[in-house]
């Protein structure tokens, strides 16, 4: 217990948060001290940014052949870092930590689901992350050649991921959630040799079958030659039967594993070969393959790992609860973490299953000291109650993060008070699939910090803010983009030049990276991001934005989530609707409405009242918990609904739907 029930009771807890969203300014609290030191990084990055970088690389990465050139800049926007230097990214994530005599330091804590635990060292994961390089290259992979990942949160992704990197091929991951349409729509956009998928996986105590599903989808695509089987849930967990395979083209994992050789000798790779492709969750119909490389990237994450998580490897035990499948479960959960050679844990199943507390049971248990999660993920244990982080000790925990979208000051507040106990920073980490690695975060113990900024720069990165013309802005309301190139930048949208110059670097010029966000700067030179460019609402010529309103929204204590978006308007332009879930199986009425819209009013203004409340159970959310406001903007203006696949729930549609309909 880290209070006593009396403090917890909601309404003082609600009452306290109350109170504390007039603090502005939080300073680093007190007992919190920064073990790695940053201010020479500050200076020498403020100095000389290439020259940091590249001293950045000598220091934290291994190097099979040095390199002698950082950056060619000859032909931009398509950069190279580091192009004539050689290293092997599963060498530098694994073989120098086992090495130094540290191969018997846990990489991975796996919690499995249903309770079930198992601690993976540093040698095991490199000994299986050789034998399955030379299962890969006994089917075939070579350097250059695309794997695809279909894989739920078991060990085994990692070392998927860390074997293609091994022999240089390049890894296309499709978080495990996903529909095995889109797996066979991102094998095929990106001719995938292998897929590495699973038999079964595992949910909140059901079992879903992979294989069969993926086979269904994949039909004949011409590329893929072999599907490799992780039997993760058996013939018992799939009614009786084990997964069905197709004799010449599948291939169980453990079977490959068993008659490959133990050694591979990590292959040096060119610094700008390819590492992996990610499709992102984009707004756009079409997914962009965000291509990689290696040296650039491993350098970004590697060394904003250290910057901003602070981490001693030897003691710290870290937990980033995204996924593997996103951009924060590649640079978090496994390059940066594992480059740095730190302890992480790795869980399997749902934040609220079998009960809401599992997360806070798990950190009790593993003595995390560390914890990166999303806001979404905040508001959902916000919904849930204190109680259930109240029934554990998180007093292991020392630094907090987030990640993914605006945090509403509510929610940051929540977080930093029932889960951090007010001693653990916070960091609000802000990046992108296509950064690679975090560009705007507080430094943990450095820098004071606002919530709902992800405050400034990490040394390196050149993050700035210009109007619509492009003019540089010292303060105020603008577009965000970045000035320079950084080692982690995204290279290319894979196969797709033309679409990559056209996404990032036409509107500002082959220079200037277009973010795709919206973000002010204060007086402080703290970035505080509005949204994507798209969620920014104009009501009447006043800039509004969804994330402000929605912040507003939720404040109010009857509220557990809310979106909001924006509708075509006579009078005003835009108008404000906002789908509103309310908390503990509230019934919204006209009275709700309108104390709601006051409520807005007296936060930001008349302006920013709604003009349409619409009670939703749930909202629309990507499977990494992004709500998608384009399909609200839909349903708000009466459209056909677009393609709600990538949904985690797509019934949720349907229902609101309705909702609308009835409302008129
Ligand atoms: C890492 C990740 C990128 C978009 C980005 C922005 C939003 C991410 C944020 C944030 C405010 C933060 N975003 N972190 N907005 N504060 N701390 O999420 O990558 O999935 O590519 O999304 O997410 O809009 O442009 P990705």
């Amino acid at each position: 217990m880290t209070t006593t029930d009396e403090t917890r009771s909601p309404g003082a807890l609600e009452a306290e948060l109350e109170r504390m969203l007039a603090v502005e300014t939080f300073d680093p609290p007190a007992g919190f001290t920064r073990r790695g030191p940053i201010d020479a990084d500050v200076a020498a990055a403020a100095a000389d940014p290439v020259a940091f970088w590249a001293d950045k690389a000598r220091e934290l990465l291994t190097w099979d052949k040095p390199f002698t050139k950082v950056l060619n800049e000859e032909n931009p926007p398509f950069y190279k870092w580091f192009e004539d230097g050689e290293l092997n990214l599963s060498a530098n994530c694994l073989d120098r930590h086992v090495d130094a005599g540290n191969g018997d330091r846990v990489a991975f804590h796996w919690a499995g689901e249903e309770g079930e635990r198992l601690a993976v060292t540093y040698a095991d994961l490199l000994a299986e992350t050789q034998r399955l390089a030379n299962g890969l290259r006994s089917l075939g992979v070579g350097r250059g050649d695309v794997v695809g990942i279909f894989l739920p949160m078991i060990p085994q992704v990692a070392a998927a991921m860390l074997a293609c990197a091994r022999i240089g091929a390049v890894h296309n991951v499709v978080f495990g959630g996903f529909a095995a349409t889109a797996v066979k729509e991102r094998m095929e956009v990106s001719d995938a040799k292998v897929l590495i998928t699973v038999d079964g996986a595992r949910r909140k105590g059901r079992t879903a079958p992979v294989k069969s599903a993926v086979d269904a989808e994949m039909g004949e695509l011409a590329s893929l030659e072999h599907i490799i089987v992780v039997e993760a849930v058996g013939a018992a967990g799939l009614g009786g039967q084990r997964a069905p395979m197709k004799a010449g083209r599948d291939v169980w994992y453990a079977d490959l594993l068993a008659a490959a050789d133990p050694v591979c000798p990590a292959e040096p790779m060119p610094a700008e070969a390819p590492l992996f492709i990610l499709y992102s969750s984009g707004s756009t119909a079409k997914p962009k393959g965000i291509l990689h490389t290696t040296g650039g990237y491993l350098l970004g994450a590697t060394y904003t790992y250290r910057a901003v998580f602070d981490l001693d490897p030897a003691t710290d035990v870290y937990w980033c609860s995204a996924d593997v499948g996103w951009i924060t479960g590649h640079s978090y959960i496994v390059y940066g973490p594992l480059a740095n050679g730190a302890t992480s844990v790795m869980y399997e199943g749902a934040p609220d299953y079998p009960d809401y507390d599992v997360w806070w049971k798990l950190i009790d248990e593993y003595k995390v000291t560390v914890f990166y999660t999303a806001p979404t993920a905040i508001r959902a244990c916000i919904k849930w109650g204190a109680e259930y982080p109240d029934r554990h000790d998180l007093s292991s925990l020392r630094l907090l993060g987030t990640v993914g979208e605006p945090i509403n000051p509510k929610a940051w507040l929540w977080y930093h008070k029932v889960i951090g106990g007010e001693r653990c920073p916070i960091v609000d980490t802000w990046w992108q699939t296509e950064t690679g690695a975090i560009m705007i975060s507080p430094i943990p113990g450095v820098t004071s910090t606002k919530p709902g900024s992800a405050t400034r720069p990490l040394p390196g990165y050149s993050p700035a803010l210009v109007t619509e013309d492009g003019q540089p802005l010292s303060e105020g309301v603008g577009v965000l983009v970045v000035t320079k190139p950084w080692p982690s930048m995204l290279r290319t949208l894979y196969k797709d030049d033309e679409r990559f110059v056209e996404t990032y670097f036409s509107r500002f010029g082959p220079t200037t990276y277009l973010v795709g966000d919206a973000a002010r700067l204060d007086a402080d030179g703290y970035f505080w991001i509005i949204g994507r460019i798209d969620d920014v609402i104009n009501v009447s010529g006043h800039r509004l934005s969804t994330a402000e309103v929605e912040s507003a929204i939720v404040a109010h204590e009857a509220v557990a989530e809310a979106a909001v978006v924006a509708q075509a308007d006579e009078q005003t332009g835009q108008a404000i609707v906002a789908f509103v879930t309310l908390s503990g199986g509230r019934i919204g009425d006209d009275a709700t409405v309108a104390e709601l819209r006051e409520h807005v009013a007296a936060r930001i203004g008349k302006l920013a009242r709604p003009k349409r409340i619409i009670w939703a159970d749930d909202l629309p959310k990507t499977r990494s918990g992004k709500i998608m406001r384009r399909l609200l903007r839909d349903v708000a203006e009466g459209r056909a609904l677009g393609d709600v696949t990538t949904l985690r729930d797509p019934a949720v549609m349907a229902a609101l739907a309705t909702k609308v309909a009835e409302a008129g």
